[in-house]
């Protein structure tokens, strides 16, 4: 399920979260409302109430750094004949917790609501399917939340993903922790809402942020994603130059260099080498508000 956002719907009757400033030309700084979006359509005039969800199941690994929990797309959609203020209820089973229990909103028909939802594991959870269900007034979506250890984590051949991420400074105006950059969503829409790592110095450079992979492999492939939106283009505020490194006890290792880049992603590739982390040195960005931005790394 893909929303637009407010800003975009600001043409509407009603407006429901507040457009973007006009003068934030800087990405660092955060945005008004990073999470709550709206789409509009045509009302089925059913004069339902229906929760949507962007998943129909939500892994959940434990261990995780408490700063990027898992995270679902929830909603929902009006099909009344009138506009009216919309309620959705969201219980979870303990010991796990969401990030709201009520979803509000005036909402006029044909409208849908999202908004993100993060479900929080605590260390001791016993693995196993937990229920995580979204209530209207006329339906209820159960989506299964199933928490597993890392190691049962189906990572797709993604070794940095959900592991430990250390980094050398964290940027403050915002949600950009540093294990954001192993969290699985490699997208820039959920910049300053805690999906990308911003540091906290400003045309200072190195900066630095690891990967620790769990445990010896063999790696040949590291993809790298920065801030790249239609807003904030990678040419103007994405990472530039940077080097790959591949450590072993502590050991670090050069394995690929990029410089000169302009574009969302890259991918490096080099002759297999064992590393238990991976590190990305950062060098610079491009643009004069030089901050290093990344929204994702893979290993492989
Ligand atoms: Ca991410």
């Amino acid at each position: 399920m893909r929303l637009l956002t407010a800003a975009l719907a600001a043409t509407a009757a009603v407006v429901l979260t507040a457009p973007a400033a006009a003068h934030a030309q800087d990405p660092s700084e955060p945005p008004s409302n990073p999470s709550l979006t709206v789409r509009s359509g045509a009302s089925k005039g059913t004069g339902r109430l229906t929760p949507i969800a962007g998943a129909d199941r939500v892994v959940a690994p434990l261990g995780v750094d408490p700063a990027c929990p898992a995270k679902l797309e929830i909603g929902m959609r009006s099909d009344a004949r009138k506009p009216s203020y919309a309620t959705m209820s969201v219980e979870v089973t303990a010991p796990l917790s969401a990030s709201r229990s009520m979803l509000t909103s005036y909402l006029p028909p044909g409208y849908e609501l999202g908004a993100k939802l993060l479900i929080a594991v605590p260390p001791a959870t016993p693995q196993g399917e937990y229920a995580l269900r979204l209530k209207t007034p006329d339906r209820t979506l159960s989506v299964p939340v199933q928490v597993v250890t890392l190691d049962q984590l189906d990572n797709g051949g993604n070794l940095a993903l959900r592991r430990p991420v250390t980094a050398s400074s964290q940027h403050t105006n915002a949600n950009y922790p540093p294990c954001s950059i192993a969290d699985g969503d490699s997208g820039s829409n959920g910049w300053a809402g805690g999906n990308g790592w911003n540091d906290a110095t400003s045309r200072a450079w190195p900066d630095t942020v690891s990967i620790a992979l769990g445990g010896a492999k063999q790696i040949s492939r590291v993809d790298l994603y920065t801030l790249n939106t239609e807003r904030y283009p990678a040419s103007s505020v994405g990472l530039r130059d940077w080097d790959v490194q591949a450590g072993l006890n502590g050991q670090w290792q050069t394995v690929a260099q990029v410089r000169g880049n302009t574009a969302g992603s890259v991918r490096s590739d080099f002759a297999p080498v064992t590393a238990d982390a991976v590190r990305i040195v950062a060098l610079a960005s491009n643009g004069a508000n030089d901050y290093t931005r990344i929204i994702e790394v893979e290993v492989r």
